[in-house]
């Protein structure tokens, strides 16, 4: 008895030994090689990783180490700055490795085969680094892997079907990588994972059925990527799913009613596909949905009134489709919606009176439908809006008063639609509005003279309605005002003075109304000032300069069309106006950024209407003084403004000759002269214009050969009609070198409005893809709108862009919204 304990207690002992042995023998391997891969980081000097030393015990005192039995079980230095490379990482020495978690690294290069070494790994974190290359098939032989996390690396190819063995996965995130090929029907045996989250690849073909096996799925996003084909039905099976995106995808077909059947559902994203057929009324049934975003598709049918039963709704967005029928009452009982979008569908009717009751919302977006009749005084409840945006519909009756009571209302948009009456001066007292646009209406009366005490106000558009009266505005010191149009008014009397005050003021079009002054000057102390129109007016006088030292220096654009200015041409204007004088390149359009709730929770389309053709036109460096009573001779210091692209100085009494230096402006696009008296040769130097889209010297005293260049040779007869002795092509022989015409393309698209179409949709095209490239396109779009003031035609344009802009606009902002989302939820 005693002989057997002694022998067991002999052999506890050496066990005991034994175990000490092997222990303090594997540690100190381990560690080594875990030094030897320390070795290799580009950052020696790592301060979280001082510990790791060979002289110190790596289960004990190492950071980010934790052991088991000696044996190293956790590595876990995530977010500790290493910068370096997997390749010398000890995969062969960590057999009893569980926990791996390198994330929030800068690691870099592929992840070697030897990953599947790992055999004991539960969980892998990898996300957040550099790492390239493809995810080799050997980590399909982690069988005991749990989480499997790669988000946010540099990795392409496809994903391996090898992760359909990996059983015991829970999560799965592949996301943010450059991942193609289609997504792996394997991945439908992993019974347990919850979280599958594959979204911003790649990824293309169409959403295997066999995802709908995954019936422990809670959170599937598979947004952002190339899938295409219709929705699989089999995902109504997924009774726990309560997070489904699939946005920004290339998904067809209609929504299946199976969605319906996901009572889990809190957040559905199914915008920016190419969905059709009309909403299925399971939908009604999701009673837990609190995100529904089905915008962007091509969705029809009606809004039934079962949408009233998704009182869990915080955030509604059907816009962007083909929805048509009117706006159910029964959306007022959304009572928890912070933001409805419905913007852009062909919604009929009047505004339902029950919207009212939406006492948290936040942002309501009704534009661009068809609808029709007063705006019901029950906005006026709604008092934590912020953002109202009524614009292109067919809204008639006042613009409510009671809107003053909403005290909060950053952003009030009403433009384009029949609205009469007043503006009411209760506006004025909302002191946090930002932009107000209610342009394009039929509103009368005066504009209320507080207006320019609304300190925040950047955006103020009242274009084309039927104001009147002087304009008695008093503008405050520390205005915000970026953008101020009052074009296409009645208004009479001077431009008020205290506009002066507005020191952030970038844009100003005060156009078509009656206002009988003399030219601003003083608004040249605006350093900010870029457009300034100012065309058909009742303004006079001769222009001359205040001897100051800045004088409009960042001016771009500035028309006086249609006006009676008289004697000579403003040649120490022009000598300041440095915004002119170099052709820069990297300018930035105005910027409405950084106002906070406005960029962030607005759509962008906020800055909409006029403003993001203001955005463009701004981009363009036009002087345009025609039709006044100019005279004397062009100055030859015009010749350095070369930035300038559309120069129009007809229909005045400008005398003397063309001045040579003009050939130095040498991106201009439209040169009209016509209609003056100019006297003596077209200077050769204006051949050297290869920029030149438009010329017109018609109507001088012009005389001599009409130069030949390459752009020259494109203008027609009309260019140089009603002169008094001008040879060579296109009107006449007898200059020699007569060229012959190797081109087709004339400008006579500009006599055919029909003919137009393609030159436009370019235009839109460039200018939609970065409004800089918009500046090559030949053509200045500018000729239309100064030259022949076509007005209807130019609407058309305008419409047209401020839709497509808008549009994407949009589209790219929710994106962010749903973005900003779906890292909450990381
Ligand atoms: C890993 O380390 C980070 C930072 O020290 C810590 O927040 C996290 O809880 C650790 N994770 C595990 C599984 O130990
Ligand atoms: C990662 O490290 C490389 C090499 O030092 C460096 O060039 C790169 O900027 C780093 N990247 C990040 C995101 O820190
Ligand atoms: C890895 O560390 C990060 C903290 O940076 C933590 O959020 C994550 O859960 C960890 N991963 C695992 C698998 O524990
Ligand atoms: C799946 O999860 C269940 C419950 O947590 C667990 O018992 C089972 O072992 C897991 N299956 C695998 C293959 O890991
Ligand atoms: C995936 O990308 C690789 C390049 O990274 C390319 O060679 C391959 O053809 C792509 N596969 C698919 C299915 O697009
Ligand atoms: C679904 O969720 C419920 C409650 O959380 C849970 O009891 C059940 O096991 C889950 N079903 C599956 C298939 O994971
Ligand atoms: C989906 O895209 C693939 C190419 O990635 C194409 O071959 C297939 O026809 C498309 N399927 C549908 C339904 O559009
Ligand atoms: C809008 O409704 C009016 C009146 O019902 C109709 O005349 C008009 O054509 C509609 N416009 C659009 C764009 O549907
Ligand atoms: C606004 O709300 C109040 C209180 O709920 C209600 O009495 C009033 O009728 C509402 N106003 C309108 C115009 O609906
Ligand atoms: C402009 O106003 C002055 C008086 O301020 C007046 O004499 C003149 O007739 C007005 N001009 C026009 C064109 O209305
Ligand atoms: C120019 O185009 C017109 C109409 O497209 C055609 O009739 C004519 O032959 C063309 N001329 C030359 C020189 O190609
Ligand atoms: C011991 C062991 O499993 N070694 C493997 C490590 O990974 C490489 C690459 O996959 C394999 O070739 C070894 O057999």
């Amino acid at each position: 008895m005693m002989m057997v304990s002694s022998k067991i207690f002999s052999l506890l002992q050496f066990f005991a030994l034994l175990n000490l042995f092997t222990v303090t023998f594997a540690s100190t391997e381990e560690a080594t090689a875990l030094l030897k891969w320390k070795a290799t980081f580009k950052n020696q000097d790592n301060s979280l990783l001082a510990s790791w030393t060979q002289s110190s015990n790596a289960c004990r005192d190492w950071y980010g180490v934790i052991c088991f039995n000696g044996r190293v079980k956790t590595l876990n230095i995530t977010n500790c700055g290493v910068i370096g490379t997997l390749y010398a990482f000890p995969f062969s020495s960590l057999p009893f490795l569980e926990n791996l978690n390198l994330s929030n690294n800068n690691i870099s290069g592929t992840i070697p085969p030897e990953i599947g070494n790992l055999t004991n790994l539960v969980y892998l974190d990898l996300n957040n680094n550099q790492i390239s290359g493809t995810i080799p098939p050997q980590t399909g032989s982690l069988s005991k892997l749990q989480i499997l996390r790669i988000f946010g690396n540099h990795l392409k190819g496809s994903i391996p079907e090898e992760i359909g063995y990996l059983r015991s996965l829970t999560d799965l995130s592949l996301s943010t990588n450059f991942l193609n090929g289609s997504i792996p029907a394997s991945l439908g045996n992993l019974n347990n994972l919850s979280f599958l989250s594959l979204y911003d690849n790649q990824l293309s073909g169409s959403i295997p059925e066999e995802i709908g096996y995954l019936r422990s799925l809670t959170d599937l996003y598979l947004s952002t990527n190339f899938l295409n084909g219709s929705i699989p039905a089999s995902l109504g099976n997924l009774n726990n799913l309560s997070f489904l995106s699939l946005y920004d995808n290339k998904l067809s077909g209609s929504i299946p009613d199976e969605i319906g059947y996901l009572t889990s559902l809190t957040d559905l994203y199914l915008n920016n596909n190419f969905l059709n057929g009309s909403i299925p009324a399971s939908l009604w049934n999701l009673k837990n949905l609190s995100f529904l975003s089905l915008s962007e598709n091509q969705l029809s049918g009606s809004i039934p009134q079962e949408i009233g039963y998704l009182r869990s709704l915080t955030n509604l967005h059907l816009n962007n489709n083909f929805l048509n029928g009117s706006i159910p009452p029964e959306i007022g009982n959304l009572w928890s919606l912070s933001i409805i979008d419905l913007s852009i569908n062909s919604l009929k009717g009047s505004i339902p009176a029950s919207l009212g009751n939406l006492r948290n919302v936040q942002s309501m977006f009704l534009d661009e439908n068809n609808l029709t009749e007063e705006i019901p005084l029950s906005v006026c409840n709604l008092t934590s809006l912020k953002i109202l945006y009524l614009r292109r519909n067919n809204l008639k009756g006042k613009v409510p008063q009671c809107l003053g009571n909403i005290s909060g209302l950053q952003v009030l948009t009403m433009s384009r639609n029949n609205l009469s009456g007043v503006i009411p001066s209760s506006i004025s007292n909302l002191r946090s509005l930002q932009i107000l646009d209610l342009g394009r209406n039929s509103l009368e009366g005066a504009i209320p003279q507080c207006f320019g005490n609304i300190n925040t106000l950047q955006v103020f558009d009242v274009q084309n309605n039927k104001l009147s009266g002087t304009l008695s505005t008093n503008f405050s010191i520390g205005s915000s005002l970026i953008s101020l149009n009052l074009h296409g008014n009645e208004l009479e009397g001077e431009i008020p003075r205290s506009l002066a005050n507005c020191k952030k003021l970038q844009v100003l079009d005060l156009g078509n109304n009656h206002l009988n002054d003399t030219f601003p000057m003083w608004l040249g102390t605006l350093l900010e000032l870029r457009v300034l129109r100012l065309t058909s007016n009742k303004l006079y006088g001769p222009i001359r300069s205040s001897g100051a030292e800045i004088m409009f220096p960042d001016l771009r654009t500035i028309d006086l069309s249609n006006n009676a200015f008289s004697k000579d041409l403003p040649t120490s204007l022009f000598q300041h106006l440095e915004g002119m004088r170099t052709i820069d390149k990297t300018m930035k359009v105005p910027s409405y950024e950084g106002y906070g709730d406005y960029q962030d929770s607005i759509v962008v389309v906020s800055k909409g209407l006029k403003l993001e053709v203001v955005r463009i036109l701004s981009l363009y460096t036009v002087i345009d003084l025609s039709n006044n009573k100019f005279e004397g001779h062009i100055p030859s210091v015009l010749g350095d403004l070369i930035a300038l692209r559309v120069l129009n100085m007809s229909h005045n009494g400008l005398k003397g000759h063309i001045p040579p230096s003009l050939g130095s402006l040498s991106v201009v696009e439209s040169l009209d002269l016509s209609f003056n008296q100019l006297s003596g040769e077209i200077p050769q130097q204006l051949a050297s214009l290869t920029s030149l889209g438009f010329l017109n010297l018609s109507h001088n005293y012009l005389q001599g050969c009409i130069p030949q260049g390459p752009q020259f040779r494109t203008f027609e007869n009309n260019s140089y009609e009603g002169n008094d002795g001008l040879r060579g092509y296109p009107v006449s022989k007898g200059c020699g070198n007569d060229p012959v015409p190797d081109t087709n393309y004339t400008v006579s698209a500009l006599d055919d409005q029909e003919s137009n179409s393609e030159f436009l949709n370019d235009f839109w095209k460039a200018a939609l893809m970065g409004y800089g490239s918009g500046l090559c396109i030949g053509l200045s779009i500018m000729y239309f709108m100064i030259s022949t003031g076509n007005p209807i035609w130019l609407a058309r344009i305008i419409d047209e862009m401020e839709h497509q802009i808008n549009t994407r606009r949009r589209k790219k902002q929710q994106g962010q919204r749903n973005h900003r989302r779906r890292n909450n939820h990381f």
